[in-house]
């Protein structure tokens, strides 16, 4: 039996906070009082302590390692190092379709590869015994030499297969264009910095492992883990029901979690491994350092005629991570002409990672900067030369978008920013010696999806479980899914529980790439529809049910019961229509793979990125889309820099959760701000040794950091997009803002800073 629909969310919300209704996370207070269980703190008996020692050389070979002290110090029970024989067998990386984020074995070899890479492992009895015992040991190497600098000329730039765009003429087209602007767009390396730390627990028990492990993708971590350890993936676990920020550094698990498993097969105990801060900055990588060399031709009117882009970015000497810097370049404006191409920089240096919007954030620095040193250039307002430049479709598919509300964007935020009153020369806002300055850019992040599953049960005593492996890393995961099965079944969303986070529950893809709202909540809303017509069946056909043998369409589902929509006293309350019909309870499992999908897509759907369909697929072009408007304040003695305000107006489709929606924009906005004034990883030219591995030198925003941001909402429900009408929302907010922020430092101070951070030293 089928039941037709209205278009999820037309419906009024009724009080149940479904969605649309801007409900409070539903995980909220378990963690702020400390009683989401992150990983590490899983309490087991027996537990073993471990500490990784890291490398203090960038390039050569471990020639001695001396593990005796270690090894006889109290309550130790191993040393592990490249000579003790622990199998790690390789595993498939993102770069060529797996899940792990690189593809770096600890403990495999004498080689090193980077300072900082994991060199030996220490197991104790005590997290203190395992810490001092590590520190009794001492390493010989013998050096090579190292390519730390991109400027090395022993790094040779390789060119990134597929990262190539091209149409028209764009290298004549720029000599011959009226007006030309641009250079050299520069982002440091930068770190996700997540407040949990990566820390993990592996029990391996007679041959099936079990990991409790933050998190963004447990089918990705248990393949990866199966992989690792050469078992069947269906002998491995992973839990993370709770995790503490990830922002993309922990989408792949990274490699000190295969030194989790091994010892814990070593030593047939459950194994604890928890990276110290400082660890955190070399055991996986941040953003990398990226370069773009951008030049914009254009018209005397500011039409644009060509763009022509080169970029790089560093990877690890033996690895891959692509920063696409040409993500955007080719989708904001209409140019007849354009070339971009991307190369790689192969460092000893960590593989460089996922890290809040790859690609999307460098790629909008440096063409919104350019944009604004075009308007300058022509003395045109930015908006106008943007407008005037308006992509009517998507000009590197050369198909409509989806839905694209930027000139609603950027009219909402000039609006509430007051942008009008803008004078178009710089320092011309001054506050005694606060030099003032207004900017904006555009911002942008595809609509990325992947099929995937989930299960409703409805359990004896009538209360209602949504259960996924889907992750929730701090967005709202938990409290979307409630809310769309809410809308569904007509419960009090705060009554449904939501479980998550474990690969024995339905199969879901990555928390990555901005799609898991999207991807869970079409699965939700499609299992809903399925146990809300499994449930009206149940009660027409159970004799004895008020409602047997009444048609079907005749009953409607409300506040836990069925009844007669003409009747409301002819009903049965859930609870009693299973005790009735002898059901302990009903489960409902849906996806939203195509009906051609078998068990491989499913699970290749899930742990593996091989099934993401990309923004362009269907013929339409889905993306989200933003305007971020800035004021700040530049000290004119001292070249300090204070973000005063923000504006961000967005268009991420229709919000599932208003609430969050605004939390996570406002989120994307204050790591903007990190970026664009604070964040640089500093590396020794030397040694290559992080120099400011740690959250006392690594500056990230604090609260006094943060003047008040103001998030507008402009977008309206893209069916074309997804199914509920969602587009991407977790990522959007950091682009584009340190472009803002450039472009406002120069409408202050008359200097262009293409070069992030925008640091004191570039403005005095
Ligand atoms: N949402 C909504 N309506 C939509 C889409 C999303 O209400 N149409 C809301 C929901 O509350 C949802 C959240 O926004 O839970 C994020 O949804 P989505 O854009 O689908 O992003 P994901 O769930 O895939 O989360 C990952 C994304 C990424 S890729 C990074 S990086 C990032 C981000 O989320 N890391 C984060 N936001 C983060 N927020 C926190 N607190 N911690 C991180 O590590
Ligand atoms: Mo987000 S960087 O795609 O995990």
């Amino acid at each position: 039996m089928s039941t037709t629909e209205t278009r999820p969310g037309t419906q009024a919300d009724k009080g149940y906070q479904a969605l649309g209704s801007r409900r409070d996370r539903a995980d909220g207070r378990l963690k702020i009082q400390g009683l989401a269980p992150y990983a590490v703190e899983k309490s087991l008996e027996n537990l073993a302590y471990a500490v990784v020692v890291q490398s203090t050389i960038p390039h050569g070979k471990i020639v001695n390692m001396d593990t005796d002290k270690a090894r006889q110090a109290p309550g130790v029970l191993a040393v592990y190092n490249h000579e003790s024989g622990l199998t790690i067998h390789p595993a498939k990386t993102f770069s060529s379709g797996g899940a792990a984020a690189q593809a770096f074995l600890p403990l495999q070899s004498d080689k090193v590869l980077w300072n900082g890479q994991h060199i030996a492992l220490v197991v104790a009895e005590t997290l203190e015994q395992a810490t001092e015992a590590a520190a009794l040991i001492s390493t010989e190497y013998s050096g090579e030499e190292a390519a730390i600098h991109p400027d090395d000329p022993k790094a040779e730039p390789e060119s990134s297969e597929a990262t190539t765009v091209s149409w028209g003429e764009a290298v004549p087209s720029l000599a011959a264009a009226e007006v030309q602007v641009g250079g050299v767009y520069t982002t440091p390396r930068e770190y996700n910095c997540p407040i949990e730390p990566h820390g993990c627990i592996a029990h391996w028990q007679n041959g099936e492992l079990t990991l409790w492990e933050p998190s963004q993708w447990v089918g990705g971590a248990r393949q990866v883990v199966s992989e690792w350890m050469a078992i069947d993936s269906a002998k491995v676990r992973v839990l993370s029901p709770y995790v503490g920020g990830g922002f993309g550094c922990k989408g792949g698990i990274q490699p000190h979690s295969a030194l989790a498993c091994v010892a814990s097969r070593e030593l047939d105990r459950p194994v604890k491994l928890a990276l110290t801060r400082p660890q955190t900055f070399t055991a996986f990588g941040g953003r990398p350092r990226t370069h773009q060399q951008l030049a914009l031709g254009a018209t005397r009117e500011g039409q644009l005629v060509s763009i022509v882009h080169e970029s790089w970015n560093e990877t690890a000497l033996e690895d891959v991570h692509t920063e696409p810097c040409n993500s955007v370049t080719p989708l904001m404006y209409a140019s007849p002409n354009f070339q971009s191409h991307h190369k790689l920089i192969h460092l000893n240096t960590v593989n460089p990672g996922w890290m809040r919007a790859p690609g999307e954030n460098p790629s909008s620095f440096a063409i919104e900067v350019a944009m604004d040193e075009l308007a300058s250039k022509l003395k045109m307002d930015p908006i106008a030369l943007r407008l005037k430049n308006y992509a009517e479709q998507d000009p590197q598919a050369g198909i409509p978008w989806s839905s694209r509300r930027l000139k609603e964007a950027y009219q909402a935020g000039a609006e509430a920013f007051g942008w009008h009153q803008r004078p178009l020369e710089p320092r011309t806002l001054r506050e005694g010696r606060q030099l003032i300055g207004w900017g904006m850019a555009s911002g942008t992040y595809p609509v990325r999806r992947t099929p995937g599953e989930a299960q409703i049960v409805l359990h004896g005593d009538g209360s209602i479980e949504v259960q996924s492996s889907g992750v929730d890393i701090g967005t709202g995961t938990y409290t979307i899914l409630a809310q769309t099965a809410a809308d569904v079944l007509h419960v009090p969303s705060d009554s449904i529980r939501v479980t998550l986070g474990d690969t024995r529950l339905a199969r879901a893809p990555v928390a990555g790439g901005s799609q898991l709202a999207n991807v869970l909540t079409g699965a939700v809303h499609k299992t809903a529809l399925a146990l809300r017509d499994a449930l009206i069946t149940l009660a027409v056909g159970t004799p004895g049910s008020p409602l047997f043998q009444v048609p079907p369409e005749k009953i409607r589902l409300a506040d836990g019961a069925l009844r007669l929509e003409t009747q409301s006293d002819t009903r049965i309350s859930l609870a009693e229509l299973l005790r009735l019909s002898g059901n302990e309870e009903l489960v409902a499992h849906q996806d939203t793979f195509g009906k051609e999908a078998g068990e491989e897509d499913r699970d290749a759907a899930a742990s593996t990125a091989s099934m993401m369909i990309p923004p362009t697929e269907g013929g339409v072009s889905a993306h989200s889309w933003s305007a971020i408007f800035v004021e700040v304040a530049v000290d004119e003695d001292f070249g300090t820099v204070r973000v005063r305000r923000m504006v961000g107006a967005f268009d991420s489709g229709r919000v599932y959760n208003p609430k969050l929606t605004e939390s996570q924009w406002i989120g994307g906005m204050v790591m903007g701000i990190g970026q664009a004034l604070l964040e640089e990883g500093m590396i020794d030219s030397r040694d290559g040794r992080i120099m400011n591995a740690n959250l006392a030198d690594y500056l990230v925003p604090v609260n006094a950091d943060i003047p008040a941001l103001e998030t507008i909402n402009v977008g309206e429900p893209d069916f074309l997009a997804t199914a509920l009408g969602g587009k991407a929302v977790g990522e959007l907010g950091i682009v584009g803002v340190a472009a803002a922020i450039s472009n406002a430092v120069w409408h202050a101070t008359g200097k262009r800073i293409r070069d992030l951070p925008i640091t004191q030293d570039k403005l005095l």
